[in-house]
């Protein structure tokens, strides 16, 4: 599934979030949550993450996207330490290039925290390339601020909980405002995750959040 991202300044979708599902056989679908973090249990999410690069470029061929599109998807922490991860984002780079999309790649803050040095220069790597980093779900992981200053990011994506916190226009929503500060003096561009109401799509409009993602826009 693809989840469009609404850009408030133009008015329209700017991107898209690759989401995995499972359907079984009797047509039943289980909960990704699930099956991901058994995937991730069990060795693997590289594998289903490979296939999930294929579908995407295979499902890329039918569409018609303005250059420049943002085209997202998570990759998890196991996957970023695997030593085919430069070779598998490269392939989906190679396999969607005729789109000159924006890729990025979404990580945890669980991708962040061990071996440093190695995801660092992978990162780099790919960014040097035109990959972009987002950093999924902040606020709700190990949170260490440092990565902020070592990891090279381009976006972090607020987890739904601190949206899900804004109950008016001009109420108080201190850890949610600190968190859009922060990102602006990061330079890091923001996008709010699981967006529900036009009040909470206002709140984060008049504190500059530009990029909306949740069922007030569109469902994956
Ligand atoms: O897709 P929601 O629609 O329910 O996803 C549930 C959880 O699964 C989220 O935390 C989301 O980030 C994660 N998820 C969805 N698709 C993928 C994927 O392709 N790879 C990984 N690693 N996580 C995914
Ligand atoms: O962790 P990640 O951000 O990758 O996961 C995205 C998850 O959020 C998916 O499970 C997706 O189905 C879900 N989602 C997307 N928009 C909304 C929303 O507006 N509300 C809620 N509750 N979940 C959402
Ligand atoms: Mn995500």
């Amino acid at each position: 599934n693809y989840q469009p991202v609404y850009n408030v300044k133009t008015g329209a979708a700017s991107g898209a979030e690759a989401l995995m599902r499972w359907q079984l056989p009797d047509g039943s679908w289980v909960r990704p949550d699930l099956f991901i973090a058994a995937a991730e249990a069990e060795n693997m999410i590289v594998p289903l993450t490979q296939l999930l690069i294929e579908m995407v470029i295979e499902d890329a061929q039918h569409w018609t996207l303005p250059p420049g599109f943002r085209l997202a998807i998570n990759v998890a922490a196991d996957h970023i330490q695997h030593p085919d991860f430069v070779t598998d984002i490269r392939q989906l780079a190679a396999g969607l290039a005729a789109h000159q999309p924006n890729l990025t790649l979404e990580l945890t803050e669980r991708s962040l925290l061990s071996d440093g040095e190695d995801v660092i220069q992978k990162l780099q790597l790919l960014r040097r390339e035109g990959i972009h980093i987002a950093i999924d779900d902040f606020g709700t992981g190990h949170c260490s601020l440092s990565y902020l200053q070592t990891f090279p990011l381009d976006y972090l994506k607020i987890d739904r909980g601190f949206v899900n916190a804004i109950e008016s226009i001009d109420g108080e929503t201190p850890v949610l405002d600190a968190i859009i500060m922060l990102s602006h003096k990061l330079k890091l561009k923001i996008v709010a995750e699981g967006v529900e109401t036009p009040v909470q799509l206002q709140y984060l409009k008049d504190r500059g959040v530009v990029f909306i993602q949740g069922y007030l826009y569109a469902c994956p």
